[in-house]
């Protein structure tokens, strides 16, 4: 039988290489057979002068995806093992596994009427967006949280959680994961929870928002900074507000935009005012009609997904025209530009910080050429 080993060591590609020679191929065989690699021959790969992401741009279509939810819905019961009814983005990149970016999990969930997802926790943090509909309850540690259109729901790593579906229309969202991080780095472990969910209850404010959800409010039990935010949901109504007063603001000459007709929010842990997990950081964007970003290149990578309103994304060499739904991936170092006629919405979510805390952050900025 013959082995092959693992390792092959192609210089040919490589620059600067030494002239192939009878000794030098010996050599080589050897390194090959005692698992060994020479710098000289991957240093191009390993060490680039800025960073070059096996993922590519790539954008996800929603009236693709809901239709295949929808299928998988009829076909695919929900239960304890699959645990859930979520289909994942798989960047073209990334060797078909079920990775956006090198780093990020985003999918596809769905749940039919009166249907249960069971309980269960895992290290890996996590959350919800909701870009329509509703019925949906996510029951944190017991806490029935109510999902709609344009609620961001944290769930952070090692909390239970299951959803129900109380009302009598199926309900489609997408979730956002740390998975690939966790999986690289070995460090997921994982839990089941009753068969049952804990709460059937359906209220329209969870007991999270009831303690947390009063701007600039800290209630005196709760002066612990956490590394998770506690605030299981971050309702529409505040996100919309905050963002149509940065523009209006911005009308009536204030500073308040991070570029002419571009409202952004960050969404920040109450207990620290800084991101609302360890993993993942979550925005909101808004372009005013006729607007259009900067281009921006940032390390770290990032999914986006169309709230509302149409518009053109460029990400690198890709170029698409968006609109309700669909779900874009900008890899660590793509150049990203926005621009729109009509207006729009935009949510994101990113690594950006591990990437900060590994003090790896960096940002560069064109300016708009054009006004
Ligand atoms: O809803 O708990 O998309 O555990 C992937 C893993 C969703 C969830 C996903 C999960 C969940
Ligand atoms: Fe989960």
């Amino acid at each position: 039988m013959t082995v092959t080993s693992p390792v092959s060591i192609v210089a040919s590609d490589a620059p600067d290489q030494p002239d192939r020679t009878p000794e030098l191929d010996g050599l080589y065989r050897e390194f090959e057979s005692e698992l060994l690699v020479p710098l000289w021959t991957e240093i191009g790969d390993l060490m680039p002068h800025a960073p070059v992401s096996a993922a590519v741009p790539h954008l996800w279509r929603w009236n693709r995806l809901l239709p295949m939810a929808t299928k998988a819905g009829a076909l695919v019961p929900v239960g304890r093992g699959g645990e859930r009814r979520a289909i994942a983005l798989a960047n073209p990149g990334l060797g078909g596994r079920p990775f956006a970016t090198p780093t990020l999990w985003a999918a596809i969930q769905y749940l039919n009427p009166r249907e249960d997802a069971p309980v269960h926790r895992h290290t890996q943090h996590a959350f919800r967006f909701v870009v329509e509909g509703e019925g949906v309850w996510t029951v944190v540690n017991g806490d029935p949280v109510a999902m709609r259109r344009g609620d961001f729901l944290p769930q952070a790593g090692w909390n239970w959680h299951g959803h129900h579906n109380t009302s009598s229309e199926p309900m489609a969202w997408i979730d956002g994961l740390d998975i690939p991080f966790q999986h690289y780095t070995d460090s997921t472990f994982f839990e089941f929870g009753p068969d049952e969910v804990e709460s059937r209850e359906a209220p329209d404010r969870s007991r999270s928002e009831r303690l947390w959800a009063h701007p600039g409010l800290r209630p005196l039990t709760q002066l612990d900074p956490s590394p998770a935010t506690p605030l299981l949901a971050y309702r529409w109504e505040h996100t919309d507000r905050a963002l149509s007063e940065q523009l209006r603001l911005e009308a009536e000459g204030y500073t308040a935009t991070t570029e002419p007709g571009h409202a952004a929010v960050r969404y920040t842990n109450p207990t620290t005012g800084g991101d609302v997990m360890p993993t993942i950081r979550a925005e909101f964007h808004r372009l005013a009609p006729g607007t259009g970003t900067a281009t921006r290149r940032e390390v770290g990578s990032s999914v986006f997904q169309v709230f509302d309103g149409l518009g053109r994304v460029t990400v690198g060499s890709a170029s698409w025209d968006v609109e309700r739904g669909d779900l874009f991936v900008v890899p660590s170092w793509q150049p990203l530009t926005v621009e729109t006629e009509h207006g729009l919405d935009l949510f994101r979510f990113s690594d950006t910080p591990v990437i900060e805390k590994l003090h790896q952050h960096r940002v560069q900025i064109d300016p708009r050429k054009h006004a």
